[in-house]
């Protein structure tokens, strides 16, 4: 069977984001996504979610021409020809939040928005899942967890759209209208925004609360080492994980050698190149995978084999994503049998999306695999084309939660550690 990439289409889209607060500053009202369609033909259509920011938008511009002709089948033509079209574009990242830039990572980034397309092709090409393709699904659901955020109730100037949480008693609301609406079977905290102490009291309030969901905490780095393991300390026997306490190996390492749980991260080990030396130092013992930048779903596989090999825990991170990433994430997922942390997702936080409803759907905590070919999701092209009106409408071009928060409090440094 031949098959060949016909047309490569590149749809910026802008879908709005709660005021949610991180180590950094606040999300947004809008948050960006790039929506890829790979055509082999008229009929033949494989879908990918990407970053939708202005530089990640370039690099996918950059490469799209130079995939006409290619058979998607053929992962390291799309590889080779993704390097080269990139040449030295410029490394950037849409968030700090996944470790530092650099070249293999932003070539990376780049050849993962098509990589997926490509595997949703080569799936509807075949009529299988794109779990077959990846060794086949070791589970018929993936399980997530319930991701808590400290928030406002609205955005300055919007009106409201949903409970202020600045509380421990109201994280606990939080968890549990997740709980009640998705039957989430474990909680994360995005850390790193309140004073330790109470961050401390609220993982005790919603461990009093959930006296059996595993809970993680993510300061995504705005402590020191000795705060860390302060708050790992206190925590003993409490924490599931404590995610990316603060920055770097060696510090990682510090903390690792201090407190009783795991250490997973999703900022110090972000690239391959970063796993001789996290190992060597044991810095971390949980690896939190994400396709969109660790080179795709195929690449993500052979993360989980080096984790295995090494006996490190794999979990997966989630940035703002919509539906198409949520299947490609759970497709990937059923198909890792060491990944036996439930994944983060931000999709109760979004509103808004791209495919149409209906496929996927969370039960008891967990996305049911779909089995039908590709990716299993199906393009919403009304609502593509309202979420790119939003996107040249909205303003925003690249996220940052540090200058929004200076706007709002222009004192706001976003410089960490700040604990
Ligand atoms: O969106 O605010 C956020 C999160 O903090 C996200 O950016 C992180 O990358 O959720 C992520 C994490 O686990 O570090
Ligand atoms: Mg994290």
């Amino acid at each position: 069977m031949t098959v060949q990439i016909t047309e490569v289409r590149i749809t910026p889209v802008a879908v709005k984001d709660p005021p949610l607060l991180n180590s950094v500053g606040v999300h947004e009202p809008y948050a960006l996504r790039a929506v890829i369609e790979l055509y082999a033909g008229p009929d033949l259509l494989g879908l990918s979610e990407a970053y939708g920011d202005d530089p990640s938008l370039e690099r996918l511009r950059r490469v799209a021409p130079a995939l006409i002709g290619l058979d998607p089948f053929d992962v390291h033509e799309l590889h080779r020809r993704t390097a080269t079209a990139l040449g030295e574009a410029p490394e950037d990242m849409p968030t700090d939040m996944i470790g530092p830039p650099s070249a293999s990572k932003t070539l990376a980034a780049t050849f993962a928005a098509f990589e997926v397309a490509c595997l949703d092709l080569q799936g509807r090409a075949i009529g299988r899942p794109v779990s077959d393709l990846l060794g086949g699904a070791v589970r018929a659901a993936v399980p997530f967890s319930g991701y808590l955020f400290y928030r406002w109730a609205g955005h300055p100037g919007h009106p409201d759209d949903g409970p202020e949480a600045l509380t421990p008693d109201s994280i606990v609301d939080q968890a549990k209208d997740l709980v009640a609406r998705y039957g989430f079977g474990s909680l994360k905290l995005k850390g790193g925004v309140r004073p330790p102490d109470e961050e401390i009291a609220a993982i005790r309030a919603l461990r009093a609360a959930f006296p059996d969901h595993p809970l993680r905490l993510d300061p995504n780095t705005n402590w020191t080492v000795p705060t860390s393991i302060h708050v790992g300390t206190e925590l003993a026997g409490v924490l599931e994980y404590l995610e990316d306490p603060t920055a770097g190996l060696e510090g990682m390492a510090e903390v690792a050698r201090a407190v009783p749980m795991p250490l997973a991260t999703n900022m110090c080990v972000t690239t391959f190149e970063d796993l001789p030396a996290a190992i060597e130092q044991r810095s971390v013992q949980v690896v939190l995978s994400d396709h969109h930048f660790w080179g795709g779903l195929r690449e993500s596989v052979i993360l989980a084999g080096i984790c295995r090999t090494f006996d490190l825990g794999l979990s997966m991170h989630s940035n703002t994503h919509l539906g198409i990433s949520l299947a490609a994430m759970t497709q990937l997922a059923a198909a890792i049998p060491n990944l036996t942390y439930a994944c983060d997702t931000h999709i109760p936080w979004q509103v808004e999306d791209v495919i149409e409803p209906g496929v996927l759907r969370f039960v008891d905590g967990s996305v049911p695999v779909p089995t039908t070919p590709g990716l299993g999701v199906t393009l919403d092209r009304d609502a593509l084309a309202r979420l790119h009106e939003q996107y040249l409408t909205c303003g925003v071009r690249r996220r940052d939660d540090i200058g929004y928060m200076r706007s709002i409090v222009p004192s706001w440094s976003g410089i960490r550690p700040m604990f």
